[in-house]
């Protein structure tokens, strides 16, 4: 059996997640919930990047523990992975005793390798994205990836000698052109980053203590990048007695990140996995931002929409879709509560809920909720089955390249061909002649079995409303296999309406109580 190992950030326990944390999160579970379907042997991670000075001064400002702070913020994100419908196979917490030791290990491998030394480290911090500095990186003494102030830091420290793979590393990525996607950012990283040369890398801190302890040397705590990106390893068991899943899923097929750790994963992982002797992931893919009115959302700006609100108010699937459908994947994309409504309204209850419910009352109201048989074919059936055969090739393809709307583009193209089928055949006047009744089974036959392949395809990305169509369509058979044949729909048995999959939303009134939402501080 084939295997697929994906992977998400390890968030920061340091607030709450939000919709641009989801965001990422949706997407690596649409991904995950595909290959599986598809009969992939799929390994999905996700996890908590715990330690680091941030958390220990935000904890030490609530008077908790460390550990006690992210505990708490752990369960959330669980709860709200769970709320989310995130089919994750494995959570890795940073703080998990076996990752402690694989890092330690790790840590003292480099080290008895030479290719980390002790020295002194000077430059400066910035506190809310952990990341050092030096003179000529700092704008205006500002971070230059934040714009917020640094610190100035000088300390004892560990450092990793980035340029000694610095070469190997070029010629992979110039080797490699799937491995770094999309491929705007592989000349970001090649030109901005590796070319001008690599600085040797702090990877170690004496001034605070929530972290893991270099084994060799207990007052230094190992930096928490090298503590961060060996989770993808350390979670299958890597270094450890049983490295059954290391051997089975690693290299990972992709991490999926935002572009704003890019770098990290581009540079510094694969350089760490050159010198462990491992192999390098097969793919890097930095999406781009969710914004919101212009702005980046952050959980330390505070401008956060929270997942948790919208679902309360729209269900799981409108959110998931919006996420997945219209920010453009790879680029940055607006969040903004009209645009998300009206794309609810057209697309899930308009578009996909009103094709349900017509099809399914249709089937109620003339064959007494029988499945009527499908063989008195007529104009404009071959155009619906040929679109509805070809569109599982056209979404493998999609999502082959990890181009997530456009597969749902595919999906919908379907779903509006069957709703211009309703046009174009006009059941509800066949239905006034008894002779032509054969004919208008055929069609609502028709009908179901493209509500049938919409439901089995549309599952990844949205598995609760596809077991809703599933259960008032009453099909038996959702996998891909039996989207080979038009025909998989049981003539005889009977659809069992329900409520509408999409309730229309009011816009007016949704948008004044959603307004105050997406600027709600945490
Ligand atoms: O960086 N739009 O954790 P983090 C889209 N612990 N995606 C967003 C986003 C936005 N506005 N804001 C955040 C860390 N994200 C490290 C990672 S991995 C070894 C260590 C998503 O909690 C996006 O995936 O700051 C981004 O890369 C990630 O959250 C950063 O999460």
């Amino acid at each position: 059996m084939k295997t697929y190992y994906i992977t998400t950030p390890i968030y920061y326990p340091s607030a709450n997640l939000h919709i641009g944390n989801t965001y990422t999160t949706v997407a690596a579970d649409a991904l995950a919930r595909y290959k599986r379907k598809a009969g992939f042997d799929v390994m999905f991670l996700t996890g908590s990047d715990e330690h680091g000075q941030k958390i220990q001064r935000i904890a030490e400002e609530k008077g908790v523990k460390p550990i006690e702070y992210v505990d708490g913020i752990v369960e959330g994100i669980k709860d709200l992975w769970k709320l989310m419908n995130i089919s994750y196979d494995k959570f890795i917490r940073t703080t998990d005793d076996y990752h402690i030791k694989a890092v330690q290990d790790i840590f003292t491998k480099l080290y008895d390798k030479g290719d980390i030394y002790k020295s002194v480290y000077e430059g400066w911090y910035c506190t809310p994205d952990e990341a050092f500095w030096t003179d000529t990186q700092i704008v205006d003494g500002k971070c230059p990836d934040c714009g917020r102030p640094v610190e100035k830091a000088k300390e004892e420290a560990y450092f990793f000698k980035m340029s000694k793979y610095a070469d190997r590393l070029i010629r992979h990525i110039e080797d490699n052109p799937e491995f770094i996607q999309p491929e705007s950012r592989k000349n970001e990283m090649l030109n901005n980053f590796l070319k001008p040369g690599l600085q040797d890398l702090c990877v170690s801190r004496t001034s605070f203590d929530w972290g893991i302890p270099v084994s060799f040397d207990k007052e230094h705590v190992v930096y928490v990048w090298i503590d961060a990106l060996s989770n993808y390893i350390t979670a299958l068991g890597y270094g450890s007695e049983n490295e059954e899943n290391y051997k089975k899923y690693w290299p990972a097929d992709v991490h999926l990140i935002g572009k704003d750790i890019l770098r990290f994963h581009t540079i510094y992982w694969p350089i760490m996995l050159m010198a462990l002797d491992v192999e390098l992931p097969k793919q890097v893919f930095g999406h781009g931002w969710l914004l919101v009115d212009g702005g980046k959302m952050s959980k330390s700006k505070g401008n956060v929409v929270d997942p948790v609100v919208l679902v309360e108010h729209f269900g799981v699937d409108p959110v998931r879709y919006f996420l997945l459908r219209e920010i453009p994947f790879g680029n940055d994309g607006l969040f903004n509560n009209e645009t998300f409504i009206k794309k609810t309204n057209a697309d899930l209850a308009n578009d996909l809920g009103n094709l349900l419910s017509r099809t399914v009352a249709m089937v109620s109201k003339y064959f007494g909720g029988t499945i009527p048989s499908g063989s008195f074919t007529g104009d404009f059936d071959d155009e619906l089955k040929t679109l509805a055969l070809s569109t599982p090739g056209l979404v493998e393809e999609s999502i082959g390249n990890l181009r997530i709307p456009e597969a749902l583009g595919h999906i919908w193209t379907l779903i509006g061909r069957a709703n211009k089928y309703i046009d174009e055949t006009t059941p509800w006047i066949l239905a006034r002649d008894e002779e032509k009744k054969d004919r208008l089974g055929t069609i609502l036959y028709n009908l179901l079995e493209a509500l049938r392949f919409s439901a089995a395809l549309v599952e990844p990305f949205l598995p609760d409303t596809a077991e809703r169509i599933r259960e008032q369509i009453n099909a038996d058979d959702l996998t891909f296999e039996s989207l080979s044949a038009f025909n998989g729909t049981k003539e005889g048995s009977s659809v069992r309406p329900g409520n509408v999959i999409f309730p229309r939303i009011d816009m007016e009134m949704k948008l004044e109580e959603l307004a105050k939402l997406t600027a709600k501080p945490e």
